[in-house]
């Protein structure tokens, strides 16, 4: 290879440089020991002992070794990491095998399907791929494969070497960002407890093993965040203990070179109604036991005003001795010391934790100021308080008046024509505002929390290049299906509805039409479109969405309304009102059939916080607080509507349409929160749920996709019980069949000629010399390289998913001679 006389710029890199000759060492070490073990003695040598890397000593150690030719002994002496890597591969003895691949099964029917994965669940193997993307059963147990050895042994090999795992997936993304300096993000879906949370934990575990930060304690933060948000945004349901009530949008930001350099998190509809509420057998979110436990260890529940005897109504569901339950819980207790480390150590001061507890007690106090009625002579609506310690405690941990807050709960201010009045509320009324404030204390606290951590991990980033790239993470909340289903479960369900339309555009839709415009040959996979649901959801004006906002605008309208403008208005074989159940509507989600009951929708859409409440909050001397209501918190930066649309017109067209119907909403009125009452032209829960889809979707589109679909095999989550009917439902309604289909038959990764052309060069001609952009040129790459089964369409590359992973090693490889040779000329080695 020669040298190209002007090098790029991430070669001139020293530390581009020796990631790449570290990496090119490691593939050679691999090589070399298994063809020769002799070779091990090299090991031995004291300079292997040292670290890879920029030490002076041993380059030049190096630069002997290179001008006597001596091959191995280079290689050795980079690759100590590598060394480590065999060991533990050694003692692992885990040999992957062309099962791991769905794709590769002789017959592809539901059956063969099923028994195939049963008996590797069956076996504890829960990973499965399809073509790229990765199915993952939940194990239900704690399985040893997720140590460090583990992340090592994954860490920038060929995806074949290595039985299937999160971290391969992981690692694609890294590997692929690092490569083509382009955004990555990974999707994770599944159902309610099929092991979303889990897997997202895992990819945030190994890539920041993979951009080893110098900075440790960057490392440390980065995971402490979910732990954190987790503590007050997931609660147990009915169906999983640990279930996330809010979406979560994770992205690691890297250098150029894949060092971790921060991370910044989006959060989407946390589900506020929970902390005044909670169904049957669920309880509120995390944090409120954490707390309890951890505060009454401390003996500290009096300087938070909390009672010891009788459990606040918010956490009370059980009605029954709960809080002997929740002080003796070791397992809160500890909970609550690791949130504390959280705390500690992602750099939140004393004084914030301090007023976070404070506002987090004041929301319990409040959940128990009672109403009663006054009726006199003249007015028959009004309400007091009767025992007035809970609101003292609730106005003194808000550094607010008591009687200010009581009158801005039991009263509100009308302005007519100019001139204010001043009006009583009934007991509902109070009741209403006073859960009104404490969903509103609690979402503006969580928003808080995550915008904090956002500003204290992007500080980190000082100092380095700002032009990073970042793996997006997605773990939301998965499809319900409750016995009672309400307005949360549709937010939820219609979230997922939009991540499943995301991955059929991905896999089928875009991928077809690129076949026909191509003029390639590939045989049509059908599958099943849920864009009909969609459309049915989020059109305008007549879409479910927009009739529920229309509806909350009418102070008259009640659920029977609501119910009736549906019925109405929704014509679409996926929506019906059940004859013999009153207030209901169905709805066939491509998960699934779901009931929704409509007691509440108006007002859980509504959701509003009276002007009063936001007043009185104001006046808090505690400096959260003020911060929580001095203004609109900004949830997440907007991003221009031009630059979506942008970025989608490199998927698709008719994408664009789809997305540019979804967002015909005021953009600057999404900036605020639902509840924000000031203003004339409310937004409601729903229309801020259209724009947090469209948010997230806009962050999706600018990276390259990688799939994971959790599936959860058993409802009892039973460890090694496979449940066949389960999967078969799930497998069935992510397309997996289908998936598999195209994944064998069709070309996953679609290059233009001119990119991969200067992409690949390297593998046909020489460094310097950049070959004519051409169809032929492009053959002459795929021919060197020794590819098989890859078709030219009309202006594109099109490649089985397993050829990106052949291309990239092939070229690392070599650009890690050239760079070899690069450095040794330079004079960099010796
Ligand atoms: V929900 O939509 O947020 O309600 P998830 O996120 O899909 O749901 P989660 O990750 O919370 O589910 O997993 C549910 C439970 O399954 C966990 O609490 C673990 O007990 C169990 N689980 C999931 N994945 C793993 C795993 N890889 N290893 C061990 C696991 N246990
Ligand atoms: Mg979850």
């Amino acid at each position: 290879f020669k040298i190209p006389r002007n090098p790029s710029p991430t070669l001139r890199n020293p530390d581009q440089w020796c990631r790449s000759f570290c990496h090119f060492i490691g593939q050679c070490l691999i090589k070399d020991f298994e063809a020769r073990p002799s070779v091990t003695h090299l090991l031995e040598h004291p300079f292997i002992k040292q670290a890879h890397g920029k030490d002076v000593a041993l380059s030049q150690q190096l630069a002997t070794l290179i001008r006597e030719q001596q091959n191995v002994g280079i290689i050795m002496s980079l690759a100590s990491y590598r060394h480590e890597r065999i060991n533990t591969r050694k003692t692992l003895i885990i040999e992957s095998c062309p099962d791991d691949d769905l794709v590769n099964l002789e017959f592809l029917d539901e059956e063969t399907i099923i028994s195939h994965l049963q008996k590797r669940y069956d076996e504890l193997q829960v990973y499965t791929y399809v073509g790229d993307i990765l199915i993952a059963l939940n194990p239900f147990q704690n399985l040893s494969i997720y140590s460090p050895q583990f992340s090592k042994l994954y860490h920038g090999v060929k995806r074949a070497d290595n039985p299937p795992h999160i971290f391969a997936t992981a690692d694609a993304a890294y590997q692929g960002m690092v490569t083509f300096c382009k955004d990555q993000c990974i999707i994770i879906s599944g159902e309610s407890g099929a092991g979303k949370t889990e897997s997202a934990h895992l990819i945030v575990q190994h890539l920041t093993f993979l951009g080893k930060a110098n900075n440790r304690t960057l490392r440390e933060k980065i995971l402490q965040v979910n732990p954190l948000v987790e503590a007050f945004g997931n609660a147990c349901t009915a169906i999983n203990d640990n279930s996330s009530r809010f979406g979560k949008y994770l992205e690691m930001k890297f250098t150029p070179t894949g060092a971790v350099m921060g991370a910044k998190i989006s959060e989407y509809l946390l589900e506020k109604s929970r902390v005044i509420k909670q169904a049957a057998g669920e309880k509120n979110f995390h944090i409120f036991y954490y707390i309890y436990a951890g505060l009454y260890h401390e003996d500290k529940l009096k300087n938070y005003r909390l009672p010891d005897k009788t459990p606040p109504r918010y956490i009370d569901s059980q009605h029954c001795k709960v809080m002997q339950d929740i002080v003796s819980s070791k397992l809160y207790k500890e909970q609550f010391d690791a949130i504390q480390d959280c705390f500690r150590i992602i750099g939140f001061t004393e004084e914030e934790v301090n007023s976070v507890y404070r506002i987090l007690s004041a929301i319990l106090n409040t959940g128990n100021i009672e109403f009663t009625a006054i009726t006199s002579q003249h007015q028959t609506d009004k309400s007091e308080v009767p025992n007035s310690e809970a609101l003292e405690n609730a106005a003194s941990l808000l550094s607010i008046g008591s009687e200010e807050l009581q009158e801005a709960l039991t009263s509100h201010c009308v302005v007519t024509r100019g001139e204010t009045i001043i009006r009583t509320n009934t007991v509902d009324k109070a009741t209403d505002v006073r859960d009104a404030m404490s969903k509103a204390l609690y979402g503006r606290l969580f928003s808080w929390i995550v915008n904090r951590i956002n500003s204290l991990l992007a500080r980190q980033a000082k100092g380095e290049q700002k032009n990073g790239m970042n793996v997006g993470i997605l773990d939301i909340f998965g499809f319900e299906n409750f016995k009672k289903n309400s307005f949360e479960q549709l937010c939820i369900n219609i979230a997922n509805e939009q991540i499943q339309f995301y991955f059929n555009q991905h896999i089928f839709a875009l991928e077809q039409m690129e076949y026909q415009s191509e003029g390639v040959d590939a045989s049509l996979v059908e599958y099943e479109d849920n864009r009909p649901i969609l459309d049915m959801f989020l059109q305008k004006p007549m879409g479910l969405l927009s009739l529920l906002d229309e509806e909350s605008r009418f102070p008259q309208a009640t659920d029977q309304t609501l119910v009736d403008k549906f019925e109405d208005n929704l014509r679409c074989k996926y929506f019906w009102i059940p004859k013999r159940v009153e207030l209901c509507f169905g709805i066939q989600h491509y998960a699934g059939k779901v009931l929704y009951n409509v007691n509440g929708f108006l007002e859980k859409n509504r959701d509003t916080l009276p002007a009063d409440i936001v007043v009185v909050l104001r006046t808090s001397e505690n400096k959260l607080l003020q911060q929580l209501f001095s203004s609109p918190l900004t949830k997440t930066v907007m991003l221009p509507m031009q630059s979506v649309s942008r970025c989608l017109a490199c998927f698709c067209v008719q994408y664009v349409h789809f997305v540019n119907a979804c967002v015909q909403v005021d953009t600057m009125e999404m900036m605020r929160h639902p509840e924000e009452t000031t203003n004339m032209r409310r937004q409601t829960v729903a229309s801020y749920f259209r724009y947090s889809l469209m948010d997230l979707l806009s962050k999706m589109v600018v990276g390259q996709p990688h799939f994971v679909r959790c599936i959860k095999p058993n409802d009892d989550r039973q460890a090694l019980r496979f449940n066949k009917d389960r999967v078969m439902v799930q497998l069935r309604y992510t397309g997996i069949l289908e998936t598999v289909n195209i994944r064998r038959q069709g070309y996953s990764h679609r290059i233009l000629f001119e990119d991969f052309v200067n992409r690949y060069y390297y593998l046909a001609f020489r460094a310097h010399q950049m070959p004519e952009i051409s169809k032929e040129n492009a053959v002459a790459i795929l021919k060197q390289a020794k590819l098989e089964k890859w078709v030219l369409g009309k202006t594109k590359v099109f490649l089985k998913y397993y050829h990106v992973e052949q291309l990239n090693l092939l070229l690392r490889e070599v650009i890690a001679r050239v760079v070899i040779m690069q450095a040794y000329t330079k004079g960099w080695l010796g």
